[in-house]
């Protein structure tokens, strides 16, 4: 089906409303637009965390497929175990309908305690989708840091005060990783671009192989944000090159946006409660933990920056692309 909001709005959902996720949290809007991308039936695993807890609250469910939940850390592990059932029985000619497999983790149950089930599930080389709907802490048990909490973010594991400046290491790389694992495709995306989003999940799941969606999920609760400015925060994120849109087809890299602008980060930061001591008096040094009496972090404002810059440039090479600019039509913002 073509991805245009015409025909996408006579398709009958799959994740419905009536589910208890906050409003203007970003995890509803990207599973509506994932199962909406999907054609064909969909079998999915969803670890524990806000996604679950608020979408399948028994007797209630959000989902209109079939569906189970799985420990926190081994979601790509359930899966895996259907998956390989599913191509058994396909063998034994007692199943003949295409059918997909998506397992689900927040970015705790990704990043950190369910990676070791993900590597393994990527290696044996099941094919399935998952999805990290990474918002950047773990939200459903009152927000602790997690390996994909920025630098300087305060949570309640590591909260800024007279004696911390907020999380004093950067974010792991955790496409990266996935990507070290040479599986057909992976990609990055946001709700927020909602062409780019879906186009990803149909290019996922039509993969000979495992893929991964590393997708940015705002959380107002945890990042402190005004809740209407959720889904702009997204774009924000992209548009500072702090999350870049690009997808990794057969170890191709590709970049598919470019801001026409780069944005400072500090427009990123800025509506963000959780980084609001960076820009309040009596910040913490970056380096030292010294305290500035006089202003914001600037110290820390610039290493945040600098990370972005060569965490971009990086990204630019792997791209190769040059002067080449990826084809704006496919980001739908
Ligand atoms: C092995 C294990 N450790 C801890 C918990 C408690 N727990 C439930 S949800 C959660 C946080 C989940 O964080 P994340 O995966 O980032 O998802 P989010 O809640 O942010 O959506 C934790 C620690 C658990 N259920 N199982
Ligand atoms: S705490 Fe955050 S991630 Fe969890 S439901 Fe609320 S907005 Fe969504």
């Amino acid at each position: 089906m073509a991805l245009s909001l015409k025909e996408l709005s006579k398709k009958e959902e799959t994740f419905v409303s009536g589910h208890r996720l906050c409003a203007g949290c970003g995890a509803g809007t990207t599973f509506r637009q994932i199962l909406m991308a999907a054609e064909d039936p969909v079998v999915m695993s969803v670890a524990t965390g806000c996604l679950y807890v608020a979408t399948a609250t028994y007797p209630y469910t959000a989902w209109k497929c079939n569906w189970i939940h799985s420990a926190f850390e081994n979601s790509a592990a359930t899966i895996s175990g259907i998956e390989a059932a599913y191509q058994s029985l396909k063998r034994q000619g007692k199943v003949t309908k295409t059918i997909k497999f998506i397992a689900v983790g927040g970015d705790g149950g990704t990043f950190d305690i369910g990676l070791q089930a993900l590597s393994g599930a990527l290696e044996r080389g099941h094919k399935f989708l998952y999805v990290c709907y990474n918002n950047e802490a773990y939200m459903n048990t009152g927000i602790q840091r997690s390996g994909a909490t920025p630098m300087g973010a305060s949570t309640t594991t590591t909260p800024a005060g007279s004696a911390s400046y907020g999380k004093p290491v950067f974010r792991k790389d955790l496409t990266g990783i996935v990507a070290a694992h040479n599986i057909p495709y992976l990609a990055q995306t946001t709700p927020a671009h909602w062409r780019d989003l879906m186009t990803k999940v149909k290019k996922a799941l039509a993969a000979d192989g495992p893929s991964f969606l590393n997708i940015l999920s705002p959380c107002h609760r945890g990042w402190r944000n005004e809740m209407k400015d959720s889904i702009n925060l997204a774009r924000i994120a992209a548009d500072t090159c702090y999350w870049p849109l690009y997808e990794v087809e057969n170890g191709e890299y590709k970049l598919n946006y470019i801001p026409k602008e780069k944005k400072p980060i500090t427009e990123w930061l800025k509506p963000q409660g959780r980084f609001k001591h960076i820009f309040a008096k009596g910040g913490n040094s970056a380096e030292t933990g010294s305290t500035h009496r006089s202003g914001p972090n600037q110290e820390l404002i610039n290493k945040l920056q600098a990370n972005v810059d060569k965490e971009w440039e990086k990204l630019l090479k792997k791209c190769n692309q040059g002067d080449k600019k990826p084809d704006l039509e496919t980001v739908g913002t």
